[in-house]
């Protein structure tokens, strides 16, 4: 089964930013792509089974971000 989510990080400034938060969602186990926006920070998160918001949003921390 594969899902697909949208959120909203706030806080990012420029490619670095972009950078650190795709990698730290795409290493939560599942995540099988991975797409930042800067402009709107937008994130689209695939995965191949049901992830959780907590899940996503406890990776944007870790990356120093926030979910709006
Ligand atoms: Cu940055």
């Amino acid at each position: 089964m594969s899902t697909t989510s949208t959120y909203t990080v706030t806080g990012m400034t420029c490619g670095h930013c972009v950078a650190s938060v795709r990698e730290e969602i795409e290493a939560l186990p599942g995540v099988t792509d991975v797409e930042v926006t800067l402009d709107d920070g937008s994130v689209r998160v695939a995965a191949d089974r049901e992830l959780g918001r907590s899940e996503v949003e406890a990776a944007v921390t870790e990356a120093g971000y926030a979910l709006a």
